[in-house]
C-alpha cells in the first residue's frame, strides 16, 4: 500500500504510507490521486486531511526514481498538486517531523496546512544540483514571504515549522497544533469546522511581491554567485523565485519547470544526486543483512593521544561516549589533553559549542597509564605508530588485558590488518577503523574488514560511524585500503609529470583548476613529504621494480618536508600558508632531469589532469575488481571525502562514468606509449577494459 483511506464521519483521512520517509514516487502518486477522487465522490465526505505515516510527512520526490521515467509518468507530481487544488472539497495537510521538497509542495497545494511544533520544512532540491521543480519556487513566496523563501530555496535548508509560523502575515500554516501527539485530532476537528465550505482560495492566488524587487534580486544573486561556485542550480533558483514577483502564476510554473529539466541533466546535479545516493548505499554491506546483530558500545579506549589519539577521542566524546585515554608517560598524557581542550575552547570562543557542552565532554574523558584500566571498554582503538612491531605488541597486550566481546580496532592507514588480528587469539573481534586526520573534522572513516571479521563487529562499527557522524566505507585489506593506494598513484604521476618538463607549480594550478582543493605537491607540503618518503623507502624493498620519480627523495634529503619545516616544494612564510615557488627546487627538478638525459616537454594541462585523474581510475578499477571496495560509488565516496576530490564531479568513477570509459581507456593508450610513464601501469585494469568495451559505466 502506498496511501492508506479511511473516512471518519464527515472527514477523509488519506495517509502518505510509502517507508522509510513516504518519498512521493509513482505507486504513491497513484494510489494518493485514486483516494483523492474517491473522497471527492463520496458525498459523506465534506472535507479530506493528508498525513503522513512513520517518521515523516513525506521526504519528497522519491529519489530512487530519479533518472527513470518513473520519476516524471503521469500522475506526475504536478498533476497530483493540481488534483488537490482543483479538489471540490478542503484539504488539509496535517504535517508532522518532515516535509521536505516535493512533500512540502504537496502540502502547499492544500487548502490549509497545520504543522506539530519542531517539525523540519525544507526545499533541499538545490543540495542536489536541481531547485523544486513542482511549484516550490512560485507557492512559498506566495505563503511565506519572497524573503524567507528565497532563504530557504538557495540554502536548501530545514527550518522549523514553529520559527515559520512567526514570520508576519505568513499563509504557510493555518494552524500550530499543540503537539504532535495532539495532532491528528486537532487537524480533525480543523477539516470538520472548515467542512462543506468551498475551498479557500489557493496559495497561488495569493500575491507574490517584493517592495524593491530589482535591488533586491541583484543583491540575491550577488550573495549566491560566491558560494555558489560552479553550481548552476542556486542561481536559477533565484530567478524561478523573481519570476514568481514578476510573471502571472502559470508563467512562473513554466519557467520552473524549464529551469528544473535543464537542472536535472547537468553534470553537477548528476553528481550532487550520485553523492547522495552514494553516501546512504556506502552503509550497505552485500553480505551484511541490515537485521546482523550488534554489540553495545557504551564507553571507548584509546590508545595514544598524540594527533590522531585525541581527535579520535573527540568523536566519541561529541556523541557522548565515555573515553579513556591510554598513553605511556604522563607528559604525553597531558599534552594530549590540553591539544583536546584547545580544540574545544576554540570552537567555544567561535559560539560553535556551548561552554556547558564543552565541560560535558571533558567529563567523559579519562586518562590512565596502565592497559589494566582499559579491560572493561566495550570498543578500544589504537592510534599508535605506524610501525608492525608497535602493533604487534599493542594487540598482544590488548589479547591479554580486554574483556570478552571488547572490539579491538586499528587505527593504521596502511598496515596488513589479517597480520595485526593474528597477534591476537579473537581476531573475529579485530577490526580497522581508518580516521582521515584532523579525525575529529574529517567525515569519512575506513572500516577496514579483515579476512576473519565478525560480521557483528561490522555491523556495530559501521552503526558506532553512524552515531559519531561519520561516513564509513567498508575497505577490504590490501596496501592503502582504498584512497591510500589509489592517491599512491596519483603522486607517481605527480613526480614522472615533474621528470618530464612540469614544475610543482603547473601541476598543482592544472588539478586545482579541475577542481581540487590542493594540487599534490601543495598536498605534500602540507601533510608532510615525509610521510611519502618513508612509504617509498619501504617500497623500494618490498616492490624494487616498482617506478617512481626520485624528484621527491631529492627534496627530502634537504630537509624540505613542507610547512613544518618551512619549506617543502613551495616556501613558506611563518604562521601563513601560501605557497610560494622556490626556484632553488626549480633549479634542483631541472639538473635531476638533466641528469636522466631527459629534454623537458611542454605538457598541457588537459594531459597533467588526464593522467592524474585516470590513475586514480585506473587504481579504483583494480580496487573493485579485486573486491576491496564492494561498488564504484564507495571509492567515490573515499575520494570525495577523504582527498578534496570536487564535489560537483561526484568523485574519480562517476567522472569517468561521465567521460566516457572508451575515451578514458584510449587516453590510458596514450599514455603507455611515453617511455619516461610506468607503461604497465597503463594497461586498464580487465574491469575498466570490459566495461569500456561493452560501453558500460562503473556506476
Ligand atoms: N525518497 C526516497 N527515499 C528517501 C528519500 C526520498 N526523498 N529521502 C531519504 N530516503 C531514504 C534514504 O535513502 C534512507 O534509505 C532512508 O530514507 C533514511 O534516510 C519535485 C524533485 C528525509 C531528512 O532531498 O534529507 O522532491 O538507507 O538516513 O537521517 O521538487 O533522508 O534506510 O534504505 O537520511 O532520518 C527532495 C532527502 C527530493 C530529502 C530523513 N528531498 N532526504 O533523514 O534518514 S527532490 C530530499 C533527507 C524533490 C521536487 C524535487 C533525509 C530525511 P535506507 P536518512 P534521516
Amino acid at each position: 500500500m502506498t496511501t492508506l483511506y479511511e473516512v471518519h464521519g464527515s472527514v477523509a483521512l488519506i495517509t502518505l504510507s510509502n517507508p522509510p520517509v513516504n518519498g512521493l514516487g509513482y505507486a504513491t502518486r497513484v494510489s494518493l490521486t485514486d483516494n483523492l477522487q474517491k473522497a471527492n465522490d463520496d458525498d459523506a465526505v465534506k472535507s479530506i486531511v493528508i498525513t503522513g505515516a512513520g517518521k515523516a510527512f513525506s521526504g519528497g520526490a522519491d529519489i530512487n526514481e530519479f533518472g527513470s521515467p518513473k520519476a516524471v509518468q503521469e500522475p506526475n507530481l504536478l498533476s497530483v498538486i493540481l488534483a488537490i487544488e482543483n479538489s471540490s472539497k478542503p484539504v488539509v495537510a496535517a504535517i508532522h517531523s518532515v516535509c521536505m521538497g516535493g512533500g512540502l509542495e504537496l502540502a502547499l497545494g492544500c487548502h490549509y496546512r497545520i504543522a506539530a511544533p519542531g517539525c523540519s520544512i525544507a526545499l533541499p532540491e538545490v543540495k542536489l544540483g536541481l531547485l523544486p521543480g513542482a511549484g516550490g519556487t512560485q507557492r512559498l513566496p506566495r505563503a511565506l514571504g519572497v524573503e524567507p523563501a528565497l532563504n530557504m530555496i538557495v540554502s536548501g535548508e530545514s527550518v522549523k515549522s514553529d520559527m515559520l509560523a512567526q514570520i508576519p502575515g505568513q499563509k504557510l500554516f493555518d494552524r500550530m497544533a499543540s503537539s504532535v501527539e495532539t495532532l491528528a485530532d486537532e487537524a480533525f476537528a480543523f477539516a470538520q469546522a472548515i467542512a462543506d465550505t468551498r475551498p479557500l482560495p489557493l496559495v497561488r492566488s495569493l500575491p507574490c511581491k517584493h517592495r524593491n524587487g530589482d535591488a533586491y534580486f541583484q543583491f540575491a544573486r550577488n550573495m549566491v554567485k560566491g558560494m555558489a561556485k560552479n553550481f548552476p542550480a542556486p542561481l536559477k533558483c533565484v530567478d524561478a523565485v523573481e519570476a514568481a514577483t514578476k510573471q502571472k502564476f502559470d508563467e512562473g510554473m513554466r519557467l520552473e519547470r524549464e529551469f528544473f529539466t535543464n537542472l536535472m541533466f547537468t553534470p553537477e546535479s548528476r553528481a550532487l544526486r550520485h553523492i547522495f545516493m552514494a553516501e546512504r548505499a556506502a552503509s550497505k554491506i552485500p553480505d551484511l543483512p541490515a537485521d546482523t546483530p550488534k554489540r553495545e558500545i557504551n564507553s571507548v579506549a584509546v590508545i595514544g593521544a598524540g594527533t590522531m589519539g585525541g581527535g579520535i577521542a573527540m568523536n566519541f566524546l561529541n556523541a557522548g561516549i565515555p573515553v579513556k585515554m591510554l598513553e605511556m608517560k604522563p607528559e604525553a598524557l597531558e599534552r594530549g589533553i590540553a591539544t583536546i581542550r584547545k580544540n574545544y575552547e576554540s570552537q567555544v570562543k567561535k559560539g560553535k559549542l556551548k561552554q556547558d557542552k564543552y565541560e560535558q565532554r571533558m567529563g567523559l574523558l579519562s586518562t590512565t597509564l596502565s592497559y589494566g584500566d582499559l579491560k572493561d571498554a566495550d570498543l578500544v582503538i589504537e592510534a599508535v605508530f605506524e610501525d608492525m612491531g608497535v602493533k604487534q605488541a599493542v594487540f598482544r597486550e590488548l589479547d591479554r588485558v580486554m574483556k570478552p566481546g571488547a572490539i579491538l580496532a586499528s587505527n593504521t592507514s596502511t598496515l596488513d590488518l589479517n597480520q595485526i588480528a593474528s597477534f591476537t587469539q579473537r581476531p573475529e573481534d579485530v577490526v580497522g577503523l581508518h580516521f582521515f586526520s584532523p579525525a575529529n573534522i574529517m567525515k569519512l572513516l575506513e572500516v577496514v574488514r579483515g579476512e576473519k571479521t565478525g560480521k557483528d563487529v561490522l555491523a556495530t562499527v559501521m552503526a558506532i560511524a553512524k552515531k559519531i557522524r561519520k561516513t564509513a566505507v567498508v575497505s577490504g585489506v590490501c596496501d592503502g585500503f582504498i584512497g591510500n593506494r589509489m592517491i599512491e598513484q596519483y603522486g607517481r604521476q605527480g613526480g614522472f609529470l615533474l621528470d618530464e618538463g612540469c614544475t610543482p607549480e603547473q601541476v598543482d594550478k592544472a588539478i586545482e583548476k579541475f577542481g581540487f582543493a590542493m594540487g599534490p605537491f601543495r598536498m605534500g607540503d602540507l601533510a608532510g613529504n615525509d610521510i611519502g618518503w618513508a612509504i617509498r623507502k619501504r617500497r623500494y624493498q618490498e616492490k624494487p621494480d616498482m617506478k617512481y620519480s626520485k624528484t621527491a627523495d631529492l627534496l627530502c634529503e634537504k630537509g624540505r618536508f613542507g610547512q613544518k619545516t618551512g619549506a617543502g616544494w613551495y616556501d613558506y612564510v611563518a604562521g601563513k600558508r601560501d605557497a610560494i615557488p622556490n626556484q632553488e627546487v626549480v633549479k634542483m627538478i631541472e639538473e635531476h632531469r638533466a641528469s636522466l638525459g631527459i629534454t623537458p616537454r611542454k605538457i598541457s594541462d588537459e594531459e597533467i589532469v588526464q593522467r592524474l585523474v585516470y590513475s586514480l581510475v585506473n587504481e579504483g578499477a583494480h580496487i573493485l575488481e579485486e573486491g576491496i571496495a564492494s561498488k564504484a560509488s564507495d571509492i567515490d565516496m573515499v575520494y570525495l571525502m577523504g582527498y578534496g576530490f570536487p564535489i560537483y564531479r561526484g568523485g574519480p568513477m562517476l567522472y569517468a562514468d561521465q567521460v566516457g570509459l572508451f575515451n578514458v581507456v584510449q587516453a590510458m593508450k596514450r599514455f603507455a606509449k611515453n617511455p619516461l610513464d610506468d607503461a604497465g601501469f597503463w594497461k586498464p585494469a580487465p574491469l575498466l577494459a570490459r566495461l569500456a568495451a561493452e560501453g558500460k559505466t562503473f556506476n
